[in-house]
């Protein structure tokens, strides 16, 4: 039986784009999300989603109904500015304002995340992250809603998962982003971030923000001493260069000789020193789904083009690492790696590195879940993965980490970034499919009764 701290901040994710829809209701403009294009259209886009932009109260009742202390989700930047920065679209101020509202009638606090990969379209056209003037855009978004909503929203993340944003960008953006752009795209999401630590304590009394990177701790294929470094340098390119950026203010040197190998250099602004050393997160949110596993790339693999064996994200890097299956892990209907323990020693890293309370603001298993006849749905399979995953939070608490929350994704069932809403993470089930959205009636699954009953208790049933 595994006891949580009694301000355990138990809790459920999402984004906007993923289950708002009203993709241009009420005045909101296009995101990247909304005009990327899409290789495969045998799944829903984001138009309707679960219409979550018009179901928010009865989301919200059931999601205090099933007892949840924090309920982490996305403003969608082009509700606020359609075209990025200028006009502010005042239904779209008003919107978040209701939902803010909706969740402190529950007790419920607000984790809000600034962007979650929906950057606004005119952006993109100016050149997106590429564009220096994207982080002013950005600034004064940031400043806009701090303003709006900073009276009763207190807790705040920066921009939604960078490095999987860029490296992964041809399933998150739907394009392939040269490595000298990348990285100076890197620079200005690292210096906007900056930016949001800085202007929200400035402008929200007691306000709290921290980063919100995907974390995987990186495994070594084999005990081979060139593994071992092929796992050192994607350890730094996939997750230390975004919180070491974020906590320590600074390029690590693993990443800045990453960087210097492949002849990248970073162009800075005058004032970016000052900012990186001077503006530090209250806490770190992660998203964790998996460790992965590389090997160091050997003549016969030729060229970069190896795919690992999980978010078939390509991590081959000519010289440096290469995707490798790991034999140990079991992995789900979508050929994710499942591996609770690597929840544990992944949070045992960070907390050694950085010292900061985290909360976990995304963990789940995406599946392919029945809607029965008398509207049940029996995922035991998700509350198999959830209680293996939870155990390891208790044990890391146990082991000294400062794990302050856990808010899984997702709340409801939404639209995965690239697999559809068939691939369903939600505790609320929504009836639809992928190209007919019918009522989408929303249904409680067997996992919001045992999520409920551990909230509860605050005890994980052995
Ligand atoms: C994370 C994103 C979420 C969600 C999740 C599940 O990287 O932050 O938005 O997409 O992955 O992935 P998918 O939707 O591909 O199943």
């Amino acid at each position: 039986m595994t006891t949580f701290p009694k301000n355990f901040l138990w809790g459920a994710s999402i984004s906007a784009h993923q289950t708002e829809g009203a993709y241009k209701s009420d005045g909101k403009g296009l995101s990247v999300q909304d005009t990327r294009q899409r290789d495969n259209h045998d799944i829903a886009d984001f138009t309707v989603a679960v219409d979550h932009y018009h179901h928010f109260k009865e989301d919200i009742r059931l999601l205090a109904e099933m007892g949840i202390k924090v309920f982490r989700f996305s403003i969608a930047w082009t509700r606020i500015f359609p075209e990025g920065r200028g006009e502010i679209n005042d239904l779209g101020l008003q919107h978040y304002s209701d939902v803010i509202d909706e969740l402190l009638k529950y007790g419920i606090q607000p984790y809000i995340t600034l962007n979650h990969f929906d950057l606004p379209q005119a952006l993109e056209d100016e050149g997106g992250w590429s564009n220096r003037s994207t982080v002013d855009a950005f600034v004064h978004y940031a400043e806009t809603v701090f303003e709006a909503y900073g009276d009763r929203a207190k807790h705040w993340l920066t921009i939604n998962e960078p490095n999987i944003m860029l490296l992964v960008d041809k399933k998150i953006l739907g394009k392939d982003i040269p490595l000298q752009e990348k990285y100076q795209q890197f620079h200005h999401l690292m210096i906007a971030e900056k930016y949001a630590f800085k202007r929200c304590h400035e402008l929200i009394e007691d306000g709290k923000i921290g980063p919100v990177p995907n974390i995987s701790l990186v495994y070594p294929a084999t005990s081979k001493p060139m593994d071992n470094q092929a796992a050192l340098y994607f350890n730094s390119v996939r997750n230390w260069a975004y919180l070491d950026f974020s906590c320590f203010g600074r390029y690590n040197a693993v990443f800045k000789d990453y960087l210097n190998r492949n002849d990248v250099s970073i162009s800075f602004a005058p004032e970016d020193q000052e900012l990186m050393e001077n503006h530090f997160p209250d806490f770190v949110a992660m998203n964790f789904y998996t460790t992965v596993t590389v090997e160091k790339p050997t003549e016969r693999d030729g060229m970069a083009n190896g795919i690992s064996d999980q978010q078939s994200e390509d991590i081959m890097e000519w010289g440096f690492y290469k995707g490798f299956t790991n034999p140990y892990l079991k992995k789900n209907e979508f050929n994710w790696t499942i591996d609770p323990d690597g929840l544990k020693t992944t949070l045992q890293t960070l907390y050694d590195r950085y010292h900061l309370p985290i909360i976990i603001t995304e963990n789940g298993l995406g599946a392919k879940d029945e809607l029965t006849e008398d509207g049940k749905i029996h995922d035991a399979y998700r509350i198999n993965y959830l209680q293996q995953h939870i155990e390891q939070c208790g044990s890391a608490i146990e082991a000294g980490v400062e794990l302050i929350g856990y808010s899984p994704w997702s709340a409801i069932d939404l639209v995965s970034v690239h697999e559809g809403i068939s691939k369903r993470y939600g505790f609320i089930y929504v009836d639809r499919t992928e190209h007919d959205a019918k009522e989408m009636t929303r249904y409680k699954k067997d996992s919001f009764y045992w999520y409920q009953t551990l909230i509860e208790t605050n005890q994980l049933p052995s």
